[in-house]
């Protein structure tokens, strides 16, 4: 079956000018699958013209990058800012297959265009609002990672990896399975396959290691000293306040322990309160952070949203009042 969607996503973009490119704040596997699968259409295609487009690259991932030329210095990290539109046939998008999360090279309306659009993916699509949308696009919500895609095509069509190459899969797939948590057998099948090319894991997670700042390190430490707990049954919430990395404090208090974590900071007349939830919790409550937050934000001064177990909100006025809406609707849900 895969072979078959392999071949004819193959035979058409054999010939084709080719954008590929991912969704805006590039991380590992949108940036390892991109590069790979370029090299594989170098390798295959007896004549190419690729192009690679990235819009903003998140800072972890800037990191990485920086890890991995120590490690291959000759490796070539380069992609075309700007593209002449009238030379690309096909676009080609990896990494997810929603057209508003693509940041496009400027002068690149996707709207106005009629250049066929592809996606190579491997989130689960929801009903296809996008425009131009190809039948070949390769959309496999069973893997784990896109990295994992662009393997198997390797794979199925001989295209031999060098080192680097293998590397890059590797640190895709790992990222985006969350260290096989969010994997299955195959996952692990195929990192062994590509270890087997007498490749060190233990230099693979030193790539990965995401140092924090030491103040970013602060401010979990001074999150973790000042969260209160609240309980409400089997659930724990932990709520606590910084001047920083909302974000990564409010994940570090699920990592702690807690079903729910709130990291909020204020600054003059502003506040930012970061949210994050286990899978668990939101499984069995039917808890949704990003429609709480969207919908507080529409009865106050502020912009929010998010995932089911990820959410943020900005707004201005006195954070106390918007902190307790929020953990009233939340408690609320967790006793339902
Ligand atoms: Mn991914």
């Amino acid at each position: 079956m895969i072979k078959a969607n392999f071949e004819d996503f193959l035979a058409f973009l054999k010939d084709k000018k080719i954008l590929i490119t991912t969704h805006n704040l590039v991380d590992i596997d949108g940036l390892v699958s991109c590069h790979v699968l370029k090299f594989f259409f170098n390798q295959y295609f007896e004549k190419s013209e690729i192009f690679l487009h990235f819009s903003e690259i998140s800072k972890s991932t800037r990191k990485f990058m920086a890890k991995f030329a120590e490690r291959f210095p000759s490796f070539n990290f380069l992609f075309n800012k700007d593209i002449d539109k009238s030379k690309i046939d096909v676009v080609l998008i990896l990494d997810t297959n929603n057209l508003d999360q693509v940041g496009f090279p400027k002068n690149f309306d996707m709207l106005d265009l009629k250049i066929p659009i592809v996606y190579l993916d491997h989130h689960h699509s929801n009903e296809n609002k996008n425009i131009n949308v190809n039948l070949n696009s390769l959309i496999f919500d069973k893997y784990s990672s896109t990295a994992e895609i662009i393997f198997e095509l390797c794979k199925e069509f001989k295209v031999e990896l060098k080192d680097p190459y293998n590397y890059l899969l590797i640190s895709g797939i790992l990222t985006d399975s969350g260290f096989f948590r969010y994997g299955n057998n195959d996952t692990i099948t195929r990192v062994s396959k590509l270890l087997d090319q007498k490749l060190d894991i233990q230099e693979i997670f030193l790539m990965l290691n995401n140092d924090n700042s030491i103040s970013e390190k602060i401010a979990k430490i001074k999150g973790i000293q000042r969260v209160k707990l609240i309980r409400e049954g089997p659930w724990l919430i932990g709520v606590t306040r910084i001047g920083s990395y909302e974000a990564s404090v409010a994940s570090i208090l699920i990592k702690v322990g807690f079903d729910v974590g709130i990291a909020c900071s204020e600054k003059k007349n502003e506040y930012r309160i970061c949210t994050r939830a286990n899978k668990k919790v939101c499984l069995k409550t039917g808890l949704h952070l990003g429609k709480i937050l969207e919908e507080l934000s529409n009865q106050c001064e502020g912009r929010g949203g998010g995932h089911e177990g990820a959410a943020s909100i900005n707004g201005k006025g006195a954070l106390a009042n918007i902190l307790d809406k929020i953990k009233e609707k939340i408690v609320k849900i967790l006793n339902k």
